[in-house]
């Protein structure tokens, strides 16, 4: 009990606005696996979130129901990580409204996320969408998480939480623990396959840059024979100058284990076809558990249902305490 007691927390989230692509697996759920025993871990399907793009409600439920079994699959175990659905836990709206009003215009106007999105979505440039982070600043903070493991896209999103926190403790004192973004070495930013310099993402218009976990082999062996190279025939790694085969050494080096200095003596001489299919096989095979699994667990709902419902009820328990201490803090009176 006493060691319960001192394990740091980890809070993280990912939307389910789109089937996980494997930037999503190897930049976040893969490393989130490894870390239950260490730490006391918090996981989010961001359904909130989601919502700041405009969604066909029967496809949000069917993607929030998969994700949750693709974070079992992924090696999430229920016993040991508490997996919860944002909109189930009222204490992440609650927060998230008071931090709005400890969150300045200026700071949200320079959110990358928030001018990507509002350019692609530029008949929806709604009010969520812009104040997206303080709510993810709420998600963060009713945990006192202290590590927030995310892919490297979402430091700024890590950051501007801190800045709220410590705004918000310098005027009323230690309320919020200030959590760490928690970013790996390797995988960390999955570009697209078709064009390297962006990266690999769900809401991508072009499905062939993206690779989803769930998809069947033959598909991703496709995506990979297809993936954008360059000209020089040569297995090196420079993502300056050849962002799509650095691309591809990153997965595999994450997928195989192998150093870029034994990718590039296994490639050798070879063109890049053999280096192509190398990366694909080694994708579909990392990724066969991981959908045949997600697949045994969708056709036991009441299962996938008792999972998410003890998970809100422990998440409550947490982010209540932290939401009362706020509303007692700003000056509400207690009910
Ligand atoms: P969307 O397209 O809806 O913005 P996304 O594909 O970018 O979604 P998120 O749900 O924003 O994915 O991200 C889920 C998690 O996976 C985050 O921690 C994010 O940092 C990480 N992640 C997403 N895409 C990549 C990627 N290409 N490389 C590494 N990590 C990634
Ligand atoms: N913004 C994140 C998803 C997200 C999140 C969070 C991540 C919502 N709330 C809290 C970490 C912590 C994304 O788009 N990946």
């Amino acid at each position: 009990m006493e060691n319960e007691v001192q394990k740091k927390r980890i809070l993280s989230g990912i939307q389910p606005s789109g089937d996980l692509t494997l930037g999503s697996y190897l930049g976040a759920i893969k490393n989130w696996a490894a870390l239950a025993d260490e730490y006391d871990c918090y996981y989010m399907l961001a359904d909130m979130h989601t919502i700041t793009v405009r969604q066909v409600p029967a496809d949000l439920r069917r993607r929030t129901l998969t994700q949750l079994a693709a974070y079992i699959a992924c090696g999430l175990d229920p016993e040991k990580n508490v997996l919860f659905v944002q909109s189930h836990v009222p204490a992440h709206a609650q927060l998230g409204w008071v931090l709005d009003c400890y969150t300045m215009f200026g700071e949200l106007s320079r959110m990358t996320q928030f001018k990507d999105k509002s350019a692609k979505n530029a008949d929806n440039i709604n009010a969520g969408l812009f104040t997206y982070p303080s709510l993810m600043a709420a998600d963060i903070l009713l945990y006192q998480a202290d590590l927030v493991p995310v892919g490297g896209d979402q430091k700024q999103h890590v950051e501007i939480c801190r800045d709220i926190a410590n705004r918000f403790n310098g005027i009323y004192g230690d309320v919020f623990k200030i959590p760490e973004p928690y970013i790996p070495k390797m995988g960390a930013r999955v570009m697209s396959l078709t064009s390297p310099e962006n990266k690999m993402s769900k809401s991508d218009k072009d499905p062939n840059g993206c690779v989803y976990i769930l998809e069947r082999p033959e598909d991703i062996l496709r995506k990979f024979r297809k993936a954008v190279t360059d000209s020089e025939a040569c297995v090196r790694y420079d993502p300056e100058n050849k962002p799509g085969v650095s691309n591809l050494m990153q997965i595999y080096a994450v997928t195989t284990g192998r150093s870029f200095d034994a990718i590039e003596q296994e490639f050798a001489g070879h063109g890049y076809g053999d280096f192509k299919a190398a990366v694909g096989e080694s994708v579909v095979e990392m990724l066969r558990p991981i959908r045949e699994e997600t697949e045994r667990m969708l056709s036991d709902k009441a299962y996938l249902q008792g999972v998410y419902r003890a998970g809100a009820e422990k998440a409550a328990r947490v982010a209540n305490r932290t939401l009362g201490k706020v509303y007692k803090k700003v000056g509400f009176i207690d009910r």
